[in-house]
């Protein structure tokens, strides 16, 4: 395991990338961390600090109490309503741009919710917990945009009168399968898998990058902070995505 703190080693990490085609990343929280976007588990000033998870982001808070949760995502959209993507995910946009120009790929399997890759730039995102801005109704599965949601009472109800609750993974519910087939073929395939701006403790989020390392392929940890993953990855570069993966970019072109 390597560190950011010689920068011969992130020379060595932008050669991997360089010399990759299939390139599989992990982001989390950390990587909106840039564009004001509160993390979780960042000690004071991290959501979980001041909320209790298990009382707003499981699926058992939200059948007890449906107002409160959905006034709770509808504060966290207003939180980052007006977020701008940083120039981190503009980087991962960039590098996904490169490696299919050149025939292969970037795959981003994100944790987040925020939308913040695509608007960035980059495609075919895997929302492995799903979006904000889209509500779906709980009666008929209809989905919609966060703009056509009525937030006049909460919880929000559909013409159909079912509750509509933000299209997102919640503690306690399954994955999107088509989320989990299409990042697992990504892991399997992958030269180079990166993690990036999160505590690796969610699963089976964070179990992509157990798998990755049980590949033997190069496995990249891009955070300022250690996580429980750190000891096992290939490289650790230490340091914010916004400022780390611009540099990797940089490195790559010369
Ligand atoms: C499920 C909702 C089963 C959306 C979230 C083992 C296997 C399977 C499940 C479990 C398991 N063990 C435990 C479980 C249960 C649970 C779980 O993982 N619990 C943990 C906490 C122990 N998992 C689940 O419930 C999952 N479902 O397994 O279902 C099942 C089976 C059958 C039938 C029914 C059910 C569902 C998990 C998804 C939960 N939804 N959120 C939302 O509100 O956003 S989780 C929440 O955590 C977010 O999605 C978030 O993305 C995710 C992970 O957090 P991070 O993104 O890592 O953010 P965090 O703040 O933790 O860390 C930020 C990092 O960034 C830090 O390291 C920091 O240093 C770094 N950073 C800061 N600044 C920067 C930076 N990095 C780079 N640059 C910077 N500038």
């Amino acid at each position: 395991m390597t560190d950011i703190a010689h920068p011969h080693k992130i020379e060595h990490v932008a050669e991997l990338l360089r010399n990759a085609t299939r390139i599989a990343v992990l982001t989390g929280a950390g990587m909106s961390a840039e564009s004001g976007i509160e993390t979780f588990r960042q000690p004071q000033t991290g959501l979980w600090a001041r909320y209790n998870p298990m009382e707003l982001a499981h699926v058992d808070a939200l059948a007890r109490d449906p107002k409160t949760v959905t006034e709770w995502y509808h504060w966290r959209f207003s939180k980052c309503a007006d977020a701008k993507p940083n120039p981190g995910h503009e980087a991962l946009a960039r590098l996904q741009q490169l490696k299919r120009d050149a025939g292969g790929d970037v795959a981003v399997l994100t944790q987040n919710i925020d939308g913040l890759h695509q608007v960035g730039g980059a495609r075919d995102i895997v929302e492995l917990h799903g979006s904000i801005l889209r509500w779906r109704c709980q009666k008929t599965g209809e989905m919609r945009p966060i703009r056509e949601v009525d937030f006049s009472s909460f919880p929000p109800t559909s013409e159909a009168g079912g509750v509509l609750r933000p299209d997102i993974v919640l503690f306690g519910e399954m994955l999107p399968i088509d989320a989990l087939e299409a990042a697992e073929r990504a892991v399997m395939s992958c030269d180079v898998f990166l993690t990036i701006g999160t505590s690796a403790v969610v699963y089976p989020a964070a179990g992509y990058i157990d798998l990755a390392i049980s590949r033997g392929v190069p496995t990249v940890e891009i955070n300022p902070d250690a996580t429980p993953m750190t000891g096992s990855v290939s490289h650790a570069l230490r340091g914010p995505s916004g400022a780390v993966l611009p540099e990797l970019l940089r490195r790559m072109r010369d």
